[in-house]
């Protein structure tokens, strides 16, 4: 498992956390997804066989948020 932080851009209440947070567990390989509103950050633990940086960015991406 690998644990990665990434700042997140363009969210600004609880339905972009929510958003993010769920783009983010949807990804295979996903084990745990955290999302911090206030901090602009998500902190995703991951399997390094399923998924990889570029995926949780594109699922992000495709939440309408931005990875900075
Ligand atoms: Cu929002």
């Amino acid at each position: 498992m690998a644990k990665v932080e990434i700042a997140v851009g363009g969210m600004s209440c609880g339905m972009c956390q929510s958003a993010v947070q769920e783009a983010l567990s949807g990804v295979d390989g996903v084990a745990e997804a955290a999302v911090d509103l206030e901090g602009g950050r998500a902190t995703v633990i991951f399997d390094e066989g399923r998924a990889n940086l570029d995926a949780l960015r594109a699922a992000v991406e495709d939440a309408g948020f931005g990875v900075e």
